[in-house]
């Protein structure tokens, strides 16, 4: 037995009191984790010299933790071995549920940013929040969402230590709780560097009151510990929209100020209370307005503790802090009303005060006059986008496009006062975690052709092109791809109990469910090509199996409502012994990390159709295309990079652009269009004409209504979804019709992946610490 592996029989041994065949899950999770964290161990506890970056997250979506981590180490294959040597199955893991402490892209980018850096030797270290529970569980019950709690914990948490002794005070108005790290190792590809996630998790100071409970008043004896542990319960479901709670605010504060009050004590430990050099040692990542609130944080505790005056101690904080946005959809710019800030903060309040004073002194020596545009205090509200941008050096987008649009239409006032502060940073993703593990198939294929050095060098992809001039690697390709199609249908029987016929194209759109990514579109274009293929309007149609996967926020009705159109649609197809030879449809429960691993790399198409403007970058276009899917998209976030690498004639681009949306946006009328094309009103009136039914909930109606008639907060089809509907019918067609030459398909395939160089994270991650963090 190698050493690891004996390491893993002593864990289960000294633990469990069992061995490897006996043991259950749960054991071999954590004793394999245990021997794993302890190879590691001694270098993770090596102090970081020099500056740190601190990458402040609301969302840390880290997905599985044990393969990822055995990869970098280099421990996955003796791991592997000893499983089999001891006749368990290699998806001894897959039932093992740890992947949920964010919602979607925002919280992946920052578990690929983690990788990236650790990967590179770059001191990054996370700081964030320990839900309690995670996102969700979904579940459809008659097609519609169900929403289960996470119990991530359940399964036991390996991979975090608590230190107790690092615990540090955190207070609101009225209440104080423990702010108690748990640090998790960020293991870097070769295992050379460790760096740190710390999640912090809410307890009481006094968990348990032995007066009142003597009294005989049970409820309030542990009150205070049920209300300090509220703080770090639950995960907020929400997609880019703002919650406005007083809880959220509350957690936002929790993590920023313990975060704040952590470093500082790190700092304070080397160099003493003088402050003054606090940006040379740190720099800060607000990853969204989410730690915003850590701005007028770090003033106070400077301007307190650090006795700093005001000048100077705002010089710090904006040579601490930068500020990434991730959305221009206007319900996401946080504001937070002031006496809901002024109650939950008081400590807080007059830091926010004394920068709109800061802000109004410069406004007036800058002769602006318009300052309502400007204020971080305005209208009874608190603005938290303005106050990353005035008080931090930096302010970036996270694609080209995203980052024009903040420029020039959505903040420009901004950009007009402070132009040398706003820079792009296009995302990126790790092909450690998006193509080396969950398609280890492919990987092999690539490393064959081009040798190992992609891992950790992804620009060498490019070696790969000559590779899609070469039959028998186009051959070879597609056997790979009909390979990852059939481990995803064991797993989705597994999973959702459906068929999947492993022959047909793949069409896959996977995302948090909102209305401006347009999966009703999706919904709308394959009833097209239903009612096409019954009125023998489309022929010699390839068989295509079209997979959506989303979770919709709890609250957010009109999502809900177009998850139940969609399952409805599935039941039409896949039921009508007329079609389902060439069509199938389906909606995939509880879609997280682990089943995007399985899910993206069996795609032959990827579907980004946003409207164009509206997704700031994206990140699941890049997994696709580095797994050898082509795109169906929008010119719309990062979609326009990636085609522009990998040529637009390998890809299916489609659809009204920004301009062209700008055009139109005065006089656009959804029902004309609904009303002169037969095939638009065909699908639209699905929704009412009783061809679909939403059990009586009236979801379908008002989705009807807001396309034609809008609603009082919004115009009539506000996404676009019938002005794109045809030129994205066609481009399906389109794609359908190429796939028949599969040969030809893979050659498309290829040099997409051959042009996914640029999209990995590590590229992104060095950006920011050359040109952000300056490390
Ligand atoms: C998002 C954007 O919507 C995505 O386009 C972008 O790729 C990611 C990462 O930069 O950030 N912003 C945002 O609020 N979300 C994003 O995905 N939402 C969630 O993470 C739920």
């Amino acid at each position: 037995m190698q050493p690891f592996q004996e390491a893993i029989v002593k864990k289960l041994k000294e633990t469990y009191h069992t061995e490897p065949a006996k043991a259950n899950t749960k054991q071999l999770y954590n004793a394999v984790s245990a021997a794993a964290l302890d190879t590691c161990w001694d270098t993770w506890q090596r102090p970081v010299t020099g500056k740190t970056a601190c990458y402040f997250s609301a969302e840390f979506l880290l997905g599985r933790l044990i393969h990822s981590n055995l990869l970098n180490l280099g421990l996955l294959d003796e791991t592997e071995a000893l499983l089999h040597d001891a006749g368990i199955s290699p998806n001894v893991f897959e039932e093992v549920e740890d992947d949920a402490l964010g919602n979607g892209g925002l919280g992946r980018l920052a578990a690929c940013f983690l990788d990236s850096a650790a990967t590179q030797g770059i001191p990054l270290m996370g700081y964030g929040i320990r839900y309690r529970y995670g996102l969700f569980k979904q579940h459809f019950t008659y097609g519609c969402q169900q929403e289960e709690a996470d119990n991530w914990l359940a399964w036991g948490d390996p991979w975090s230590v608590r230190r107790e002794e690092e615990k540090v005070r955190v207070d609101f108005g009225g209440q104080s709780v423990w702010a108690v790290p748990y640090d998790m190792p960020i293991i870097g590809y070769g295992g050379k560097t460790v760096n740190t996630l710390r999640l912090w998790q809410a307890e009481a100071l006094e968990p348990f009151n032995f007066q009142l409970f003597n009294a005989q008043k049970y409820h309030e004896a542990v009150q205070q510990e049920n209300d300090a542990e509220a703080i770090s319960a639950v995960l907020y479901p929400n997609d880019d929209t703002e919650a406005g709670k007083r809880l959220r605010l509350k957690q936002q504060y929790f993590f920023s100020s313990a975060s704040l009050q952590s470093l500082l004590n790190a700092y304070t430990a080397q160099f003493g209370t003088d402050y003054s050099r606090f940006a040379e040692q740190y720099a800060i990542q607000l990853n969204d307005t989410h730690p915003t609130v850590s701005i007028p944080e770090l003033l106070r505790l400077l301007m307190t503790q650090g006795h700093m005056a005001f000048e100077e101690a705002f010089a710090v904080v904006q040579q601490t802090f930068a500020y990434t946005n991730h959305t221009i959809m206007a319900e996401a710019l946080e504001k937070w009303s002031l006496p809901l800030f002024q109650s939950v903060l008081p400590e807080v309040y007059p830091y926010v005060v004394l920068l709109q004073n800061r802000l109004s002194n410069a406004l007036v020596q800058k002769q602006i006059s318009d300052t309502w545009k400007y204020n971080l205090i305005q209208d009874g509200m608190v603005h938290m986008a303005r106050m990353a941008i005035y008080a931090t050096h930096s302010t970036n987008g996270v694609a080209k496009i995203h980052t024009e649009i903040i420029k020039h239409t959505a903040l420009p006032e901004w950009y007009a006062l402070y132009p040398e502060r706003f820079n792009n940073k296009t995302n990126g993703v790790t092909q450690r975690r998006w193509l080396k593990l969950c398609n280890r198939e492919l990987a092999a294929f690539i490393s064959d052709r081009i040798g190992t050095g992609w891992i950790t060098d992804f620009s060498q992809l490019a070696k790969l092109k000559p590779y899609a001039e070469d039959a028998a690697s186009r051959e070879q390709f597609l056997r790979i791809k009909r390979e990852k199609k059939n481990q995803l249908a064991d797993y989705m029987y597994r999973k959702d109990n459906f068929g999947l016929n492993t022959e047909n194209l793949f069409d896959i759109q996977v995302k948090r469910l909102h209305e401006y990514k347009r999966q009703l579109l999706n919904a709308f274009s394959i009833l097209d090509t239903y009612f096409g293929l019954k009125d023998g309007r489309i022929r010699d149609f390839y068989p295509t199996t079209f997979i959506f996967g989303a979770k919709a926020a709890p609250g957010y009705v009109r999502a809900k409502g177009i998850i139940k159109f969609i399952n409805e649609v599935a039941n039409l197809v896949n039921y009508d012994n007329a079609v389902n030879r060439v069509m199938q449809v389906i909606f995939v429960s509880n879609y997280n990390v682990s089943y995007a691993e399985k899910l993206i790399p069996a795609a032959d198409i990827s579907e980004q159709i946003s409207t164009a403007g509206t997704e700031a970058s994206g990140t699941s276009n890049m997994k696709f295309m580095m797994n050898g899917a082509v795109t169906m998209g929008t010119y719309d976030g990062a979609n326009i990079e990636i085609v522009q690498n990998a040529g637009e004639e390998n890809n299916y681009i489609f659809g009204a652009r920004v301009e062209d949306l700008e055009k139109i946006k005065d006089t656009y009328h959804p029902k004309a269009l609904y009303e002169q094309e037969p095939r638009i009103r065909r699908v639209v009136d699905t929704l009412v004409d009783g061809t679909l039914t939403d059990g009586g909930s009236g979801w379908f109606r008002e989705l009807y209504d807001s396309l034609l008639e809008g609603a009082s907060w919004h115009k009539p089809d506000n996404y676009y979804l019938l002005q794109d509907f045809l030129p994205y019918c066609d481009a399906r067609l389109r794609a359908n019709a190429d796939y028949r030459n599969r040969d030809a398909f893979a050659k498309k395939c290829l040099l997409n992946i051959a042009a996914a160089g640029p999209f990995t994270s590590d590229r992104t991650i060095r950006q920011y610490a050359q040109e952000i963090w300056h490390l």
